[in-house]
C-alpha cells in the first residue's frame, strides 16, 4: 500500500482538476503495478471551500482520508500530519496544484523498484528543459540554496526542496521533524543523508501553477533555510544535536 499525501491550503481552484488529471492516472498506475493507494488530503485550515470541493470530488475513491487542521499551521505541519495518519509502507508526497505531474509517480516507483532506496526525490534540475516558466529570481534563489546544501551534505543532490518524493515509511520511525513550513522537505532530505539513508534523484518536469496563487513566503523561506543550514553544520561538523 502506498499513501499519497497531498497538503492543501486554499486550493479550491485546483481541485476540479483531480477527476481528470489525478485520480484516473493514479488508478492506472495502481492497476498496472498491482499496488493499493490511499489518498491522504491534509487541509491546512483553508479559509476557502477546499474541504467542501474535495469531499465532492472524492466521493467514489476507494481509500481516502481528509484531515483538517483547525487553523493554518504550514506545509511542514501538514506533511507531518499526513505521515502520522498514513498506513502505507511507502509514502508519496504531491503538490495540490499538480505542478509536479501525477504521471511521474510511475517514475518514482520504477526507480524505487530498481534501487530499493529509502527515498526517491523528483528533481526538476537534473535535466535542463524541466523547469517551465519559473520566475528568474526564484530560480536563482533555489539554485543557490541547492548549491549550499550540496556542499554541506557532501552529496550530489540537485534539488533539496521539492515536495514530490517517495519515502519508505520506516525512515520516519526515528526521525523527529521540527519544520512547520516549506523547509520541511530540505529537513527530511538532510536528515536522511546525514543518517546514511539512501537517496536517489530522478528527473521530473515542474510546470507552472495554472490556478490559484503560490503560498510561499520567500523571505520567511530564506530565514528558515538559514536556520536549518546552521543546524546541519552543528550536527554534521560539530556533532551537536538537531534541537
Ligand atoms: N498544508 C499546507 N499546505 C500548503 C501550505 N502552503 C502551501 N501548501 C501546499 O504546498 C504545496 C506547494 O505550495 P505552493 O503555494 O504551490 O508553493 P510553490 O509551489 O513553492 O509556489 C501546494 O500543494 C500547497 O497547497 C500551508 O500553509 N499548509
Ligand atoms: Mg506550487
Amino acid at each position: 500500500m502506498i499513501s499519497l499525501i497531498i497538503p492543501l491550503f486554499n486550493e479550491e481552484d485546483n481541485i476540479h482538476l483531480y477527476r481528470e488529471e489525478l485520480f484516473p492516472v493514479v488508478k492506472k498506475i495502481s492497476e498496472k503495478y498491482n499496488l493499493g493507494f490511499e489518498y491522504i488530503f491534509v487541509d491546512d485550515g483553508s479559509s476557502d471551500n477546499t474541504r467542501g470541493i474535495l469531499e465532492n470530488v472524492s466521493y467514489d475513491l476507494e481509500h481516502w482520508k481528509l484531515i483538517s487542521h483547525d487553523r493554518n499551521r504550514g506545509l511542514g505541519a501538514a506533511i507531518k500530519t499526513g505521515i502520522e495518519n498514513s498506513s502505507g509502507d511507502c509514502i508519496i508526497c504531491l503538490d495540490a496544484d499538480l505542478t509536479f505531474r501525477p504521471e511521474n509517480i510511475e517514475d518514482l516507483l520504477l526507480k524505487f523498484f530498481k534501487t530499493n532506496a529509502d527515498c526517491i526525490s523528483g528533481s526538476p534540475y537534473l535535466e535542463k528543459e524541466h523547469i517551465m516558466d519559473v520566475e528568474p529570481h526564484r530560480l536563482f534563489l533555489s539554485k543557490s540554496i541547492n548549491l549550499i546544501y550540496r556542499i554541506l551534505l557532501g552529496k550530489r543532490i540537485t534539488s533539496i526542496s521539492p515536495i514530490f518524493r517517495l519515502y519508505k515509511k520506516s525512515v520516519f520511525r526515528d526521525m523527529e521533524l521540527k519544520s512547520n513550513n516549506f523547509e520541511i522537505n530540505a529537513e527530511i532530505l538532510s536528515k536522511l543523508i546525514i543518517n546514511g539513508k539512501t537517496v536517489e534523484e530522478i528527473p521530473v518536469p515542474l510546470y507552472k501553477r495554472r490556478y490559484g496563487y503560490s503560498k510561499i513566503n520567500v523571505k520567511k523561506e530564506i530565514i528558515n533555510n538559514i536556520i536549518l543550514i546552521g543546524k546541519i553544520v552543528k550536527v554534521k561538523y560539530f556533532h551537536g544535536s538537531w534541537s
